[in-house]
């Protein structure tokens, strides 16, 4: 079936409006910032992306540590806008690394032609907005030298996890070693070999690096602030026959998946743990820890909402630490005794059992002493100093509101982003925030991003951001801004649902713990996909409730 939007469409070379350089300035080049620019064209608008790297890709660019791989299967992470896109690309694996998703990418770029509107290794420090001229003004480091890029519409692809986090540790800058963050790893593969590196951080992105630079270094120390639950994945090449079944009705699976609030499609029961034998559920613990991977958490429907049945399947797992690692005080030390899936749920299937290797050890911060200092040559903990060659942080980001106050953004009156979100940040629909007139957000805090398929969630928010320009256009007005009064509801109704979900009761990087200073705010929408898409449907069909259009 041939497919309208599967085709390359030319750029325009005129700006559809006066007296700016481009329509959309677009930030980022990553699986948001390329679909977007396909969409702009598709509205015969003049888009230009900025991106900080040299290449497309975004996360999948910056996030290259041995190891890194999507815990969502690839037929699913991935984009659907185009079905001869789907159709023709395969994965080696069910769950893809790195290496091929950022091929994946790069492929999408080329195919639709992306490259010739983005341009690469141009950073946007700053963004201004006129309200007397309705303009935005972005300023664009390039090759050492600032310029300004004037526009209409500010979209800002910037990802939720993109702003490192990398706790400054007494010491540090005497440290003779290479460092890493997992979050900026080098484009040049690093070599561990005969050395002593040391890990900070336990969470994915330490998980999937541990095994792979415990293979290779002469001994590596791992410094664990919280264990995590880690659940295998199973992954391996992805099997023929289930291709071919996915892409007999690739539409009808996409269309299942925005039924979950994941936007995944995985097996999900909706009884309670509680209503189960002992037997009954330990069969169905099993089950699932055999199916793998994030959907462990569909053993039961109440294991976010019910603290009981949350303790029953996080006992299972526990139980588990303890079967594969055989040193009983290493298994105590990796064994966590928080809400399971509160903080993210971990995916790897050889964590583990890395630490049964002689040549790896565990320091744990809870019971050892934090972190004190760096010496030139290592990392002292209670007293005790760690021999290092090299240290890797493994420490996550300030997510989901850091990538958008790293700019500096300033909107009607001066008033700059980081002022309206100093108390947490404040969107309608995670899609804009008052004050900033033109100016979109995909993903954006208050929409639930990273508590699902990220590409489900990207795609939804650009289709409903495409179509909001669309009717802008259509009416012949040129600016858009949510109310005052919907925003503000819609921060109701995203804290209500965090209040319902155990996730809100840890400290994580979902509520912005992890970083110190930050206000404690459930960020995502965890009401899921489903209400999420209904509430942004709703104002469409209300003729844009809550936005004004002028
Ligand atoms: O970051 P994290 P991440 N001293 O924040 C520790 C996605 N992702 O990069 O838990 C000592 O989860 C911190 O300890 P604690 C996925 O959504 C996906 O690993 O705060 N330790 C924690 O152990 C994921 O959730 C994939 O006590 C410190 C670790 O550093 C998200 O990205 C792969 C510390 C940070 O863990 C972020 O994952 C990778 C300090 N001062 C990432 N500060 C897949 O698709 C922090 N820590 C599989």
């Amino acid at each position: 079936m041939p497919d309208s939007h599967d085709r390359s469409l030319p750029s325009p070379e005129i700006c559809r409006f006066g007296g700016v350089d481009v329509d959309a300035v677009v930030v980022g080049a990553g699986f948001a910032g390329m679909f977007m620019l396909h969409r702009l064209r598709g509205l015969g608008l003049k888009a230009r992306v900025y991106e900080t790297g040299d290449g497309v890709g975004g996360t999948w660019y910056w996030n290259r540590y041995p190891g890194a791989r999507c815990d969502v299967e690839s037929m699913q992470y991935s984009y659907q806008f185009s079905d001869d896109l789907q159709q023709d690309w395969s994965w080696s694996e069910k769950f893809a690394a790195q290496p091929e998703i950022l091929t994946y990418a790069e492929h999408v770029a080329d195919r639709f032609d992306l490259n010739r509107d983005i341009q690469l290794e141009s950073r946007v420090n700053a963004a201004h907005w006129d309200d007397r001229t309705g303009v935005w003004t972005c300023s664009i480091e390039h090759a050492g030298e600032i310029r300004s890029v004037t526009s209409k519409f500010l979209i800002l692809c910037v990802g939720c996890l993109s702003a490192a986090n990398r706790p400054s540790f007494p010491g540090f800058e005497r440290f003779q070693g290479p460092n890493y963050h997992t979050g900026y790893w080098p484009k040049d593969p690093v070599d561990f070999s005969g050395l002593k590196v040391g890990i900070i951080g336990t969470g994915s992105s330490g998980i999937q690096t541990i095994p792979h630079v415990a293979a290779q270094a002469d001994h590596l120390t791992v410094f664990q602030r919280t264990p995590n639950y880690v659940v295998p994945d199973w992954n391996g090449p992805l099997d023929p026959t289930y291709e071919a079944e996915i892409k007999a009705d690739y539409q009808g699976l996409r269309r299942k998946a925005v039924t979950r609030p994941s936007g995944i499609w995985v097996p999900f029961n909706t009884d309670s743990a509680l209503d189960a034998t002992e037997e009954e559920r330990q069969r169905r613990f099993e089950e699932f820890w055999g199916y793998g991977g994030l959907g462990f958490m569909g053993c039961f429907g109440d294991l976010l909402t019910n603290a009981e049945s949350n303790r029953l399947a996080a006992d299972f797992v526990r139980g588990k630490i303890r079967e594969i690692v055989t040193d009983p005080e290493v298994a105590e030390k990796l064994t966590p005794d928080n809400i399971i899936g509160c903080k993210r749920l971990c995916v790897h299937s050889s964590y583990y059992e890395t630490f049964n290797r002689d040549d790896i050890s565990l320091v744990d911060l809870r019971t050892e002493g934090s972190i004190e200092h760096f010496t030139e040559t290592g990392l002292v903990v209670g007293g005790i100093e760690h021999p290092l060659d090299a240290v890797i942080f493994a420490t996550g980001f300030d997510a989901m509101t850091g990538s958008f106050e790293k700019i500096a953004i300033s909107g009607v009156e001066g008033q700059t982003l980081k002022q309206k979100w100093e108390a947490g940040p404040r969107t309608y629909l995670g899609v804009q925030s008052a004050g900033f007139p033109n100016m979109f957000m995909v993903t954006g805090p208050g929409s639930p991003s990273v508590l699902s398929n990220v590409l489900v969630s990207i795609e939804q928010n650009i289709e409903w951001i495409t179509g909001c320009l669309g009717t802008l256009l259509a009416g012949g007005k040129s600016r858009v801004e949510p109310e005052v009064d919907a925003e503000d509801a819609w921060v109701e109704e995203v804290n209500r649902a965090a209040g319902g979900s155990l996730r809100s009761t840890c400290s994580s990087w979902y509520n912005g713990a992890n970083i110190p200073g930050k206000p404690l705010i459930f960020i995502p929408y965890i009401g899921g996909i489903p209400d999420y898409t209904k509430a942004c449907e709703a104002a469409v069909e209300n003729g844009y409730a809550g936005f004004r259009m002028r």
